[in-house]
């Protein structure tokens, strides 16, 4: 079994009725947990952010959701205020399974920094762990699936074709924000990278 399913931030907050749902972001969830009977391991991904973190604009004077900053990492997105530790919002979407994930990723958990990666930190430095989580497994092989396909699945895809992962993100079962062209720079920057995109 050298294979996992990682299903990234498929959360109340980024579905239909969250504070920055991605639109369809409910459709895809039979379909993973369709995928997830057929997977060598299981990971899920949860967006868990303290109500200060500074990606949300209300921690920035004058700011609106959706504007660009600068932050001592690189650039950001200010975003609406999302996936607040221990609200609903964080939670996972009602429908998904998560019984059979053997593993459940925070990110974006450090006030100062986010982190749309599985693998990195915004800075593209700070581990989360799983990719030690996967190697100690003997895992090889990704299927990627969930939400934003621009920005959260896109990190952790391009990341982990760098750490040397095979990866594939199933399009079909991932939704996107699609913020100025984000989902068309993302589609090809993953291809690039190596990632197979179906
Ligand atoms: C995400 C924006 C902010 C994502 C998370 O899951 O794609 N996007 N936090
Ligand atoms: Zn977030």
């Amino acid at each position: 079994m050298t294979d996992a399913l990682i299903v990234i931030d498929v959360q109340n907050d980024f579905c239909p009725g969250g504070s920055l749902a991605v639109a369809g972001g409910d459709e895809i969830v039979d379909g993973i947990n369709a995928l997830m009977l057929a997977a060598g391991a299981v990971v899920l991904t949860q967006d868990w952010h303290p109500g200060d973190h500074s990606s949300f604009a209300s921690q920035h004077e004058g700011r609106a959701p959706f504007d660009l900053t600068e932050m001592p990492y690189g650039p950001q997105v200010l975003w609406p205020d999302h996936c607040v530790w221990g609200s609903e919002g964080a939670q996972f979407h009602p429908g998904l399974h998560i019984d059979p994930a053997d593993l459940i990723i925070r990110k974006g958990f450090r006030r100062e920094i986010d982190s749309y990666s599985a693998f990195f930190e915004n800075d593209h430095k700070t581990p989360t762990g799983l990719e030690g989580y996967l190697r100690s497994r003997g895992i090889i092989t990704l299927t990627m699936v969930g939400l934003a396909t621009d920005f959260c699945v896109n990190f952790s895809a391009v990341d982990a074709a760098k750490l040397g992962f095979d990866v594939t993100v199933r399009t079909d079962l991932c939704r996107a924000i699609d913020l100025d062209g984000s989902l068309a720079a993302a589609i090809a920057g993953m291809a690039e990278a190596g990632v197979k995109i179906v």
